[in-house]
C-alpha cells in the first residue's frame, strides 16, 4: 500500500513536469549568464535600431524614439542548448510585430538576420521572429535587465533556444534567402526547437 501511494504522488508530479520542461533540459532557479566574447559598451547617445534589407523604406531609430514604440509584455520560459531552462520570465519591450508594423516588407522577404553590438548574429525564418510573444525586451520581472544580459536591448524569441534571443541587438535585416548566424554558421541547428531537441545540425 505504501509502495502504491508513492507511485501515484510520483505520477502526479511528472506530467507537470515534463509539460513544461523540454526533453534534456534542467530547470534552473538563477538566471545564468552565457554568451560569446565581451560585453559590448553600450553608449545610449550614438545607440541606434535599423531596420534594412527587403524594406520599401529602411528605418532607423535613436534610443528615445525607440522606446517610443507601444510597449509590450509577456511571461515566458526560457531554455539554453547548454541545458539550463528558467520558468517565467516576464519581459517588458516592444513587440516584433510592433517594429515590423513600421515598415513596409518587400513581398520576397522571408527571413530575418539580427545584428548585435560586438558582431553577434542570429537568423530566424520571419514567420519565427513575428510571432505574436517576440519582443525586443529591456525589462526582465520588472527590472532594468543588466549589461551581462543584454541591456539596452535583446531579442526574445520564446519558442527557440535561448542563443536565437540576442543580447545587445540594434538591428534586423530582411532577406529572402536564409543567412546562416553566428553559432548556426558553428554547427548549432538553424531551426532550434527545444521541443524538438533542435542542438546541433
Ligand atoms: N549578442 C549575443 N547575444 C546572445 C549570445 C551571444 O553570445 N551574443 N548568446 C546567446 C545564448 S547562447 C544564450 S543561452 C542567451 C543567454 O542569455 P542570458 O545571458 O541573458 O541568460 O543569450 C543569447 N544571446
Ligand atoms: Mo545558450
Amino acid at each position: 500500500m505504501i509502495f502504491r501511494a508513492l507511485t501515484g504522488n510520483r505520477n502526479k508530479e511528472r506530467p507537470t513536469a515534463t509539460d513544461r520542461l523540454p526533453p534534456g533540459q534542467t530547470l534552473t532557479q538563477k538566471w545564468p549568464v552565457l554568451h560569446y566574447g565581451s560585453i559590448p559598451r553600450a553608449n545610449l547617445a550614438t545607440w541606434d535600431f535599423d531596420v534594412k534589407g527587403l524594406v520599401e523604406e529602411p528605418a532607423h531609430w535613436t534610443y528615445q524614439e525607440f522606446l517610443d514604440l507601444p510597449h509590450f509584455a509577456i511571461t515566458r520560459d526560457m531554455h539554453c542548448v547548454t541545458r539550463w531552462s528558467t520558468y517565467d520570465n516576464n519581459w517588458e519591450g516592444i513587440a516584433t510585430r510592433t517594429v515590423l508594423d513600421q515598415v513596409t516588407l518587400k513581398p520576397d522577404a522571408k527571413f530575418v538576420l539580427v545584428h548585435c553590438d560586438g558582431g553577434y548574429t542570429t537568423n530566424m525564418p520571419l514567420s519565427v521572429f513575428s510571432d505574436e510573444d517576440c519582443l525586443f525586451a529591456w525589462r526582465n520581472n520588472g527590472q532594468d535587465i543588466t549589461a551581462e544580459h543584454g541591456w539596452p536591448m535583446r531579442l526574445v524569441i520564446p519558442s527557440r533556444y535561448a542563443w536565437k534571443s540576442a543580447k545587445w541587438v540594434r538591428g534586423i535585416e530582411l532577406l529572402e534567402k536564409d543567412q546562416l548566424g553566428f553559432w548556426e554558421r558553428y554547427g548549432y541547428h538553424n531551426n532550434a526547437d527545444p521541443w524538438r531537441e533542435e542542438r546541433f545540425a
